[in-house]
């Protein structure tokens, strides 16, 4: 099934809206099969950001990653990718929709609380950059076929 990669950043964590956040995507029915508290190296962040590198915001955007812990995290579900993206709301949260995370909790673009994959395959290269293959779980939750026809 479709994985991606959700990572609430340090905005989010100090502000207190890590259950918020997380209690999204759990009410929505995707299956949560990896999640670890961490500060971010600059390495990995500048990796994570590399398609940035050449933007005038890409070095405050990487100091700005690894100034407090974040929560990494992989979400599965038919269409998770597309799917968080909606629930995650447009880049600037002065302009996200009101009821996606971004537009609900946010005021400023550097400051938009979570990242989430933008298409499958860059999905799949987030997730194999920020977890080993041992750190995810492979469960179904009893509750898919309430989910699932
Ligand atoms: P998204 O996170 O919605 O995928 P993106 O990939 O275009 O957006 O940019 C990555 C992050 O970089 C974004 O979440 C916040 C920051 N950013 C993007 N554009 C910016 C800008 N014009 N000024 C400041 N930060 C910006
Ligand atoms: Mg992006």
């Amino acid at each position: 099934m479709e994985r991606t990669f959700i990572a609430i950043k340090p905005d989010g964590v100090q502000r207190g809206l890590i259950s918020e956040i997380i209690g999204r995507f759990e009410k929505k029915g995707f299956t949560l099969v990896g999640m670890k508290f961490m500060m971010v190296s600059r390495q990995l962040a500048e990796q994570h950001y590399a398609v940035h590198k050449e933007r005038p915001f890409f070095a405050g955007l990487v100091d700005f990653i690894i100034s407090a812990p974040v929560v990494a995290m992989v979400w599965e579900g038919d269409g998770v990718v597309a799917s968080a993206r909606k629930i995650i709301g447009a880049t600037n949260p002065l302009t996200s929709e009101p009821g996606t995370i971004r537009g609900d909790l946010g005021v400023s673009i550097g400051r938009n609380l979570i990242h989430g994959s933008d298409a499958v395959e860059t999905a799949q290269q987030e997730v194999a950059l920020w977890f080993k293959p041992e750190e995810l779980s492979d469960w179904k939750p009893t509750v898919n076929p309430w989910l699932y026809e």
